[in-house]
């Protein structure tokens, strides 16, 4: 598994250069020849400290907000919202770039033949390598998580003929770059206000044969057969002086031998990476070079080996922005260039960063998944202030943006966006994901406090329409507008779809929650009782999923957020099985969406292909992964917004998964939405809810094989249409019948591995 080039990445094309990341640290490597460039972040390093924004005349304005939401008057609701919630000031801190190295060589003005640039995903390495006259010379360059420093080695096969000048530096703000010591650089600042950021990086060179010293802020490697290059950096976010956190850091590492730091990385990163394996067959087209083989995509050609590529990139990505000790994964995972980058670089929860973890279940990476867990936590303190100070509610809420200090205020003055109060609790629901997943008790107590609070604030929050219904007010469908029929548009109302559609699933994960854990009988009273009274889900006049509580059409008909199909995915209200009349609805609400050029942002199409996947659609959902290729996807495979976002590379390889394998309706389901073109292949590691992990092969279009590991000792349901035999000593598989399918199901016990046989073939 490589994305490989015969070229190196254009300076002046960023989204041309390679990603490496151990969860904290990440770096954009050029591979130039005659001048490498390799840009760095450092995941703390963001602008400014933590504050308390909430707007404080909010509470005391709520209720005239929701008088004149009620009475219809939207403008002037609008208008005291803008004055009175939205945040003071308006905007959560942003990410920014650590820095940058440049690394030029002597000798190589000569021509370059040869060229490769890669990244290897089996191993996290990513490797340049030419000839220059008879002279081979080699990079490689990775990221450990275990020593937390970036490494990268430069070679030849003739001696003596390494020869470098290699400069650390920052666009702008930072405070001091020096030479330390003979062989190390320092590059420290601080970001923003006095209560800013420190932070400090480090780098470090050693060779064998030649000689390694400093002029100015310059390292100059001379005549050596080799060099190594060390790199890290540090902020004082985590509570350490980060400058002699680098130090300690960076000596250790350096008396590590470079093998040895390469083998301690791979082990750690192949712990995650090779639990799934995935070979879709039939067209794969790994002799070219992976931007041609993106021009093939576009130019309407097929290459599975590509999607097989694309789906594990993603998982490459997650394992390299998001470690169980790092912070989340953001809008750019780890990897952003600008000191302004696109949206703050931040977190925003009314989406992005939920999509962000999409895949991390299904594709056997929840170790991943804590980062967000972790950040949940920081999020718990604020949230309760922003609940309790701006509406007088318990518990603990966000609205659509987060930071790196968890800021869960309003964040911009954007009336189509910011007044949403929705962040925490989607968020949320990834604890209750990670639980359905793995089945573990312990994970479950631990979180459900987090869950409890989440559901609190609705308690409190939802208020009483003319109709009985518990409403969430203000509010608005994430970024959309509405057009009433004189004319008149709006973004701020009363129970937007997707606001309820959370909630009754937030409810119901507590609601579980309590039964499994036997705890809090009568608050779960409480939330069932609160859930049957929250608006269902409607069908309006197109035949579509209502997006708002009234059936008001959309300014944007082809708008990017498709919020009301929350409730398709990623969360179970509407099935095929279930309720076939809502998932027609979702259907066409999708066909809707996609007349009106719906799908134009990376992250909209990756949300399509799991909608169509949970609509049993093969064909639509191939189209789409193609239509990601093909329209939203850069040379380096990063997805595109545009600009570069990550979102979509995360949501693209779940709905991949999702094709493949589902498993919300609490039986298994074995290939739902395979394309004809994906004939034959197999697939390991997937998982499933109950605490399964599924290998599954196909051949002719047709399940074939599927060994099922349980790892708790659920019992095991399945869809089946499938004509299966299984083999494992004193199972028997028992079947059942719940509306027009039939579910075959068996006992398993923790750690057994259970196979099954199609007998068609
Ligand atoms: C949401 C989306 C935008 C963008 C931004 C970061 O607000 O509507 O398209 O992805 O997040």
């Amino acid at each position: 598994m490589e994305l490989w080039y015969k070229n190196p990445a254009k300076e002046d094309d960023w989204n041309e250069a390679l990603p490496i990341g151990n969860g904290s640290l990440g770096a954009m490597v050029f591979g130039g020849t005659k001048r490498e460039h390799i840009q760095l972040n450092e995941e703390t390093v963001w602008d400014g400290g933590p504050r308390n924004r909430n707007n404080k005349d909010a509470y005391k304005y709520l209720p005239k907000v929701r008088e004149l939401l009620f009475e219809g008057q939207i403008k002037k609701a609008q208008c005291l919202t803008e004055l009175a919630m939205f945040a003071t000031p308006e905007d959560e801190r942003h990410y920014e770039p650590l820095g940058d190295i440049f690394i030029t060589f002597e000798n190589h003005d000569k021509e370059i033949k040869n060229y490769k640039r890669e990244l290897d995903l089996d191993n996290a390495i990513a490797k340049v390598s030419y000839k220059i006259e008879d002279v081979v010379y080699k990079r490689e360059l990775f990221i450990s998580a275990v020593h937390k420093v970036m490494v990268m080695k430069l070679s030849s096969d003739k001696k003596g003929s390494i020869s470098f000048r290699l400069k650390l530096t920052r666009e702008r703000y930072y405070d001091y770059l020096f030479a330390k010591e003979e062989d190390t650089v320092e590059l420290k600042g601080k970001s923003g206000s006095d209560r800013g950021i420190e932070f400090c990086s480090l780098v470090k060179a050693s060779s064998k044969g030649g000689k390694v010293y400093t002029i100015g802020n310059n390292l100059i490697v001379e005549d050596a057969d080799e060099a190594i290059v060390l790199l890290n950096a540090r902020t004082n976010y985590w509570g350490d002086n980060p400058e002699n956190w680098c130090f300690q850091n960076i000596k250790k590492a350096s008396n590590i031998s470079y093998e040895d730091l390469k083998k301690a990385h791979i082990d750690d990163y192949r712990k995650i990476f090779s639990k799934v394996s995935i070979d879709i067959k039939n067209e794969g087209h790994d002799e070219l070079p992976t931007d041609e083989r993106l021009e093939r995509i576009k130019k309407g050609k097929e290459d599975n080996g590509l999607i097989n590529l694309y789906f594990q990139y993603g998982r490459y990505l997650l394992i390299s922005s998001s470690r169980e000790d790092s912070l989340p994964a953001n809008l750019q995972g780890i990897w952003n260039k600008d000191m302004l980058s696109a949206w703050g670089g931040r977190f925003t929860i009314n989406i992005n960063t939920e999509m962000n973890y999409w895949p991390s279940e299904t594709c056997n990476l929840a170790s991943c998944h804590k980062a967000l867990f972790k950040h949940i936590e920081r999020m718990r303190k604020s949230g309760r202030e922003t609940a309790k100070s701006m509406y007088g509610c318990r518990g603990f809420m966000a609205h659509h943006n987060t930071d790196l200090w968890g800021d869960t205020s309003v964040q911009d003055n954007c009336m189509t966006a910011s007044l949403w109060p929705m962040g925490a609790a989607w968020l949320c629901l990834h604890l209750w994901e990670h639980y359905d997943f793995n089945r573990d008790k312990e994970f479950l107590k631990s979180s459900y406090e987090t869950l409890k609070e989440a559901a609190m604030f609705f308690v409190d929050f939802l208020i009483q329409d003319k109709n009985g219904n518990l409403v969430t007010c203000p509010s608005i469908s994430p970024e959309n507008t509405y057009k009433l029929p004189n004319g008149e548009t709006g973004s701020l109302c009363i129970a937007p779809s997707m606001d309820s559609q959370i909630i009754y699933a937030l409810f119901t994960a507590c609601i579980r929650s309590t039964e499994i854990l036997s705890v809090d009988k009568e608050f779960s009273e409480k939330l069932k009782e609160m859930r049957s009274r929250l608006p269902k889900i409607a069908v309006g006049k197109y035949g579509q999923i209502q997006e708002w509580a009234e059936d008001y059409d959309e300014v944007e008909p082809g708008h990017r957020h498709i919020s009301q199909l929350f409730a398709l995915y990623p969360s179970n209200q509407i099935t095929v099985k279930n309720t076939p009349k809502l998932a027609k609805a979702a259907r066409k609400t999708l066909e809707r969406r996609l007349k009106y050029g719906g799908g134009h942002t990376g992250w909209s199409r990756a949300w399509i292909i799991n909608m169509w996947a949970r609509l049993l659609d093969g064909e639509l959902a191939y189209k789409n992964v193609l239509a990601l290729l093909s329209n939203s996807t850069l040379p380096n495979l990063f997805d595109n917004h545009p600009p570069f976002q990550i979102d979509g590379n995360f949501g693209g390889t779940a709905g991949i998964a999702e094709m493949l394998l589902q498993s919300h309706q609490g039986f298994i389901d074995f290939l739902p939405a395979l394309p004809k073109a994906w004939k034959e292949g197999s697939v390991k590691g997937l998982c499933a809810r109950g605490g399964f992990e599924v290998d599954m092969e196909w051949k002719n279009g047709k399940f074939y094989k599927a060994t099922i590991e349980s790892k708790v000792g659920s019992l095991c349901r399945i869809s089946s249409n499938l004509n299966v035999v299984i083999r494992h000593e004193d199972t028997k598989i028992k079947e059942e019948k719940i509306r027009d399918s039939l579910i075959i199901q068996f006992e398993t016990k923790p750690m057994e591995k259970y196979i099954l046989i199609s007998k068609e073939q």
